[in-house]
């Protein structure tokens, strides 16, 4: 692996200052970068990149896409807060857009992901004492293993990633990891009629874009029905375009009880979150049950509106759907001996490289960087391709390039 003598002095400077004055909690490929537009960014010395992570599938809409800075930029100048002690004149808006936008009742507004999880397991519990009957404390939830849902201590409490999970216990009781993708072990966790939720990624991501077989989420929603659970999709990740339809649900047609979005809310401008169910689950949470200072603030109300707003008009949906095609059909054709699986959906890709190598991975990440492409290794041997939904096909087949070149030199 370089080391940091082997950069530019400006590149170095930065590299230093985060070893030196920041927590060491993650592992970043060894780029230093300044500005970003559209499918690019430029680190501190100009060089220009295809972004192939999108600040982990934060900014499907582009980097600083225009509508969404302007609405930022011009709500910034007016009002960022009131905190929701008061109305605002951007809140009702924005649960109107949205819910009307999704097809639900009511949104709850929060802010990173995790407390969009958080949320949704605090309504699942809610819903269940009040509404199904389960004796109070008694809620469970289940899980799957391999799932990322974030980093919270209830969160890695049913984490099966033991980096996300060791030495943070003691653990939150009340949830049951089951295999996933497989209908045989939901249905017998099902049978316990403790069950209040089953929470689930459409796609696993961290896992290493995990895509289940198809129908799996179809029967899954009907055994959690016949049950009377509730299906909490996590779409933080895989949500808003990203895997060429508005929800990975989108693709068989289910729609759960309790949906998770967060990521491109805000198209990459601010941490923006939502949860959307309907009255019956919603309205179980009362004034002062739950909240958070900048949940539902103007600034993000204004912004998340816009960040929807272009997804729909620039039809980027429909060419997640085409560029992902596009991009496994041409990576297939590299037919590389370093590629062992390509795997995704819509511009929601993975490729599990084989090589003799430990760090293989780790090494075509920065043979891709020095080619002009950022993406970075998940779980060791898989890397996750995700760049904006707004790429293009001349585009696509450029980076393709770069991948194939970058592949030789393994
Ligand atoms: C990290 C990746 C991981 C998520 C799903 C909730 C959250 C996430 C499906 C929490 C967050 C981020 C977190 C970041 C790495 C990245 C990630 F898959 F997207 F690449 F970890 F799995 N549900 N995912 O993916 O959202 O609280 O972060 O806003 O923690 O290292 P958050």
């Amino acid at each position: 692996m370089q080391t940091n003598h082997s950069f530019t002095e400006k590149t170095k400077y930065f590299l230093d200052l985060e070893e030196q004055y920041g927590a060491h909690n993650y592992h970043p490929l060894p780029v230093v970068l300044s500005k970003g537009e559209g499918v690019y960014v430029w680190d501190v010395d100009d060089n220009r990149y295809y972004d192939f992570l999108s600040g982990y599938s934060a900014i499907n809409q582009g980097h600083c896409h225009p509508h969404i800075v302007n609405a930022f930029v011009e709500q910034a100048k007016k009002l960022s807060l009131t905190s929701r002690a008061f109305y605002n004149d951007l809140l009702g808006e924005f649960e109107k857009y949205i819910t009307t936008y999704f097809g639900y009742d009511k949104v709850l507004p929060m802010n990173t992901g995790v407390e969009a999880v958080e949320t949704g397991i605090k309504l699942c519990r809610r819903w269940a004492y009040q509404v199904k009957g389960i004796s109070d404390n008694k809620a469970k939830i289940i899980v799957c293993e391999g799932n990322f849902h974030g980093r919270t201590t209830t969160v890695i409490s049913f984490s099966s990633d033991p980096s996300s999970k060791n030495n943070f216990g003691p653990y939150a009781p009340g949830f049951e990891a089951i295999p996933y993708n497989n209908i045989e072990a939901l249905q017998k966790a099902l049978a316990d009629k403790n069950v209040a939720g089953f929470l689930i990624e459409p796609i696993q991501g961290e896992a290493g874009v995990v895509v289940p077989d198809k129908g799996y989420l179809k029967k899954a929603k009907e055994l959690c029905e016949q049950a009377n659970v509730l299906f909490i999709a996590d779409e933080i990740q895989t949500g808003l375009a990203r895997t060429g339809k508005m929800l990975a649900c989108d693709h068989e047609n289910v729609r759960p009880d309790i949906l998770l979005l967060g990521k491109a809310l805000s198209g990459g401008m601010m941490p923006i979150s939502a949860v959307l169910c309907d009255d019956e689950i919603m309205l179980t949470i009362k004034p002062g049950d739950h909240g958070s200072t900048y949940g539902g603030n103007p600034l993000a109300c204004k912004t998340a509106i816009a960040a929807l707003q272009v997804l729909k008009d620039e039809n980027m949906c429909a060419n997640a759907d085409a560029m992902g095609q596009l991009f496994r059909d041409e990576l297939l054709k590299l037919n590389s001996p370093f590629i062992e699986i390509i795997r995704g959906k819509g511009l929601l890709n993975a490729i599990v490289v084989k090589h003799k190598t430990e760090d293989a991975a780790w090494e075509l990440c920065l043979r891709m960087k020095d080619n002009g492409l950022l993406a970075k290794p998940t779980h060791g041997d898989k890397i996750r391709f995700a760049p904006p939904l707004i790429i293009n096909r001349e585009q696509i087949l450029e980076c393709v390039d770069i991948i194939n070149r970058s592949l030789a030199l393994l």
